[in-house]
C-alpha cells in the first residue's frame, strides 16, 4: 500500500468538489485516498448498506459508484456497453468525471497513466470485446506494476453459457496472466468487499492491475450489506542488506542498476545518496523504462545499462528493483562477465532470476532496501584511499559514443538532433515517453535533477503513449510532453481523440523516421547473419518503410483537431518546442521531428 504510505488521502464525501488531486510531497504525485485507511480499524465500517437518499438497498452498480466516490477518484475511464450503462447513469449523482475514449486500448492506457500519478485508477470495459481490446495495454500496466482496477461487464450469471450469448466470454482466464487478481462476481456477490479487496491488491507491494468481471445480475440486484474490516498496510520489514553492503564496500568497479520499482517504492533519494557518497555509478535497467530510478541529470547517472559501457567491466553489481534482465531479444552472451558478485533485489519474487542466475537474491521492497543499504554503508568503515582512487577512475570512464557510421549511425544522429531540444522537458511538466529506438538517446539527453515526472512502459506494447498522456495530464493537473515514435503514434492514434475531447495540455513530439526504424534494423541484422546466403541481399522493409506507404501523419493528427507542425532539419527545433510548450495550455498540439530515413537508398 505504498501510495497510501507516501501520500495524504483526499476527501471521502459522496459528492466531491471538482479540481485536481493534491500533490504528494514525497513523490510529487497525487493520491487516491482510501476511505478504509482513514477509518479506525474494527467492524461495522461498511457504510454501504442503503442509499441514503432513497433508503433502499444499493444495487451492485450503485455500490461501484459509491466505492468510486468514497475513495476520492475524480476521474474514471470507460467506454460504454449495455451492461455498463447502470454505472454511467449513476455517476451523474457524483462529481466524478467519466473520461471518454473511443477504443478500450486507450481506456486502459489513460487509466494506467492516471494510476501511475495518482496511485490508483479505474477503467471500465465492455464484456469480452472491450476486455480483449484493452489486453495489450493491460500487459503494459502489468509489466510496470501499475495500480489499475479493471471492471468489466458480463452477461447474467444465471445465463452464463461460455460464448453462447452476445459478447459473452470467459474474460477471467483471458486476463489472468497479466493481473494480480481476477475474479467474476455472480449473482449475490459481495460487490463492495471485492472492490475493496481488489484495490488493496492493486496497491500492494508489489501491486499491479486487478480485474473484476461483474455479471449483470450482480450489477442490477441489491448487493449484500458489507461490514468487513478494512486493513491498512504497515511499513515493510527491514531487509537484510549486510551481504550487499559488504561487497559494495570492497568493490573497485561497483555498479547499481535501477528499475522503475525503486522510484515507485520511494528508494530514489537513498540510491542517489549512495551513488554520491560512495562513488558508485548507476544505470537504468533498459532503454524502455516505466520510471527513472535515479534522476537523469544526477552526477552519477550513466543512462541505460546498454549505452553506459560499464556492464562488461563491473566487479560488484546490484540490480535494484529491476528485472533480470530486460532485453528486446535475450542475448546468448552472459551479463557482467567480470563481476565476482551480482545481487538482485525485487519486491516481486517471480521477477527474481526470471531469465538469468545471480549470486545473491532477495524478495524485498526495493525502496526499503535502498534506505537500509545507505544506513549500512554509512555505519561501516569508509572505503580505503585505494578503493576510492579506483572508483574515481571507474566513474571517469567516458560513455561510449553512439554508432557513427552506416544506417545505425545515421539513425542515431537523427535521434540525437531531434531529442536535444527536449533536454529540459522534465522541468516543464511530465514526460510520457513511447519513443522506441530513440528512448535511450532521449533519457541521456535529459538534464533534470529530479526524475519523478518521467514515465514510459517496460511492456513495450505499442499504442500506449497517447492514452497514457491524457491520464497523466488529468491526474497531475500539469502539462505533458508526450514523445512518440511515428510508429507508436500510428498504433495509438485513437488516443489523440481523448486528448482533444478533454482539451488537455499535451505537446505530442513525434520522432519521424518514416516507419519502424527498429524492425528495419532487425531485418538488416537478419541479412548480415545469413551473409551471402541471404536471398535477396537487400532488405524489403515490408510494412516498415512508410516514406510513401499510407496517409501522411501530419494530416492524421490534424484530423483529430490537433494543430501539428512538421519540422525540417533547417528549422530551429528548440524554438519550435518552446513555442509548442507555450501554447499547450490552449489544448493539445503536435510537432513532427525530422529524424530522417536511415538507409542510403
Ligand atoms: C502492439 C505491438 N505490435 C508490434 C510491435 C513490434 N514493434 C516493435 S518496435 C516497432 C516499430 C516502432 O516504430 P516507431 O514507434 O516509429 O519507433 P522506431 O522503431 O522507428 O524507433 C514494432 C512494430 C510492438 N512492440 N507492439
Ligand atoms: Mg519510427
Amino acid at each position: 500500500m505504498r501510495w497510501q504510505r507516501q501520500c495524504a488521502g483526499v476527501g471521502v464525501a459522496l459528492v466531491l468538489p471538482t479540481g485536481m488531486l493534491p500533490a504528494c510531497r514525497r513523490t510529487g504525485v497525487g493520491s487516491i485516498g482510501s476511505g478504509a485507511s482513514r477509518r479506525p480499524a474494527g467492524k461495522d465500517q461498511g457504510a454501504n448498506m442503503t442509499d441514503q437518499a432513497t433508503g433502499k438497498p444499493r444495487s451492485g452498480a450503485e455500490e461501484i459508484v459509491s466505492f468510486i466516490a468514497e475513495h476520492g477518484y475524480r476521474h474514471v475511464f470507460g467506454l460504454p456497453g449495455s451492461q455498463l450503462v447502470s454505472i454511467f447513469h449513476t455517476l451523474q449523482n457524483t462529481d466524478v468525471t467519466l473520461v471518454p475514449t473511443v477504443h478500450e486500448s486507450v481506456t486502459v492506457a489513460a487509466a494506467d497513466g492516471y494510476a501511475r500519478v495518482a496511485g490508483s485508477a479505474i477503467a471500465m470495459l465492455y464484456m469480452l470485446p472491450g476486455t480483449a481490446n484493452g489486453l495489450a495495454n493491460i500487459y503494459n500496466a502489468a509489466r510496470d506494476d501499475s495500480p489499475l482496477i479493471l471492471l468489466a461487464s458480463q452477461q447474467l450469471s444465471t445465463a452464463r453459457t461460455n460464448l453462447g450469448a452476445y459478447c459473452e466470454g470467459d474474460t477471467v482466464p483471458l486476463v489472468k496472466p497479466f493481473v494480480r487478481l481476477a475474479h467474476e462476481l455472480g449473482k449475490g456477490a459481495d460487490v463492495r468487499s471485492w472492490l475493496e479487496h481488489a484495490k488493496r491488491v492493486s496497491q500492494g507491494t508489489p501491486g499491479g492491475p486487478v480485474f473484476l468481471s461483474v455479471c449483470e445480475d450482480a450489477m442490477m440486484e441489491p448487493a449484500p450489506v458489507n461490514t468487513e474490516r478494512r486493513s491498512t498496510h504497515g511499513a515493510p520489514a527491514v531487509p537484510d542488506v549486510a551481504a550487499v553492503a559488504e561487497q559494495l564496500r570492497m568493490a573497485e568497479r561497483p555498479l547499481i542498476v535501477v528499475g522503475g520499482q525503486v522510484r515507485r517504492l520511494g528508494g530514489t533519494a537513498a540510491v542517489e545518496a549512495i551513488a554520491e557518497r560512495f562513488d558508485i555509478p548507476v544505470t537504468f535497467e533498459a532503454p524502455l523504462l516505466d520510471a527513472l530510478g535515479i534522476a537523469p541529470g544526477h552526477s552519477h547517472c550513466r543512462g541505460s545499462i546498454y549505452m553506459s559501457g560499464l556492464e562488461q567491466d563491473a566487479d560488484v553489481v546490484l540490480l535494484l528493483g529491476s528485472r533480470a534482465i530486460t532485453e528486446a531479444s535475450p542475448r546468448p552472451a552472459p551479463y557482467f562477465p567480470k563481476a565476482r558478485f551480482v545481487a538482485q533485489v525485487n519486491a516481486d519474487p517471480s521477477r527474481l532470476e526470471a531469465i538469468r542466475r545471480f549470486d545473491w537474491v532477495s524478495a524485498s521492497d526495493s525502496g526499503a532496501f535502498a534506505t537500509a543499504l545507505l544506513a549500512a554503508l554509512e555505519a561501516g568503515p569508509a572505503p580505503s584511499a585505494e578503493i576510492r582512487a579506483a572508483r574515481a577512475d571507474w566513474l571517469a570512464r567516458p560513455t561510449p559514443p553512439l554508432p557513427r557510421s552506416g544506417s545505425l549511425g545515421r539513425l542515431f544522429a537523427g535521434f540525437a538532433r531531434c531529442v536535444a531540444p527536449l533536454h529540459d522537458a522534465l522541468d516543464h511538466g511530465w514526460l510520457v515517453d513511447e519513443t522506441v529506438m530513440a528512448a535511450g538517446v532521449l533519457q541521456s539527453a535529459l538534464t533534470a535533477k529530479d526524475g519523478r515526472r518521467y514515465m514510459g512502459t517496460n511492456g513495450a506494447s505499442l499504442g500506449w503513449g497517447t492514452g497514457a498522456a491524457s491520464g497523466v495530464a488529468l491526474a497531475s493537473g500539469e502539462p505533458v510532453t508526450c514523445t512518440l515514435g511515428d510508429g507508436s503514434l500510428r498504433f495509438g492514434m485513437a488516443g489523440l481523440w481523448t486528448a482533444r475531447a478533454m482539451n488537455l495540455p499535451i505537446t505530442f513530439i513525434i520522432m519521424d523516421n518514416y516507419g519502424y526504424g527498429s524492425t528495419r534494423n532487425y531485418e538488416r541484422q537478419y541479412i548480415a547473419k545469413l551473409g551471402p546466403d541471404a536471398r535477396p541481399q537487400k532488405p524489403g522493409y515490408f510494412n516498415m518503410d512508410m516514406r510513401t506507404l499510407g496517409p501522411d501523419i501530419q494530416g492524421m493528427v490534424e484530423g483529430f483537431g490537433i494543430p501539428c507542425r512538421r519540422l525540417s532539419p533547417e528549422d530551429d527545433l528548440r524554438a519550435a518546442v518552446l513555442d509548442a510548450w507555450a501554447r499547450r495550455s490552449d489544448g493539445p498540439n503536435a510537432l513532427i521531428m525530422p529524424v530522417g530515413f536511415e538507409d542510403e537508398d
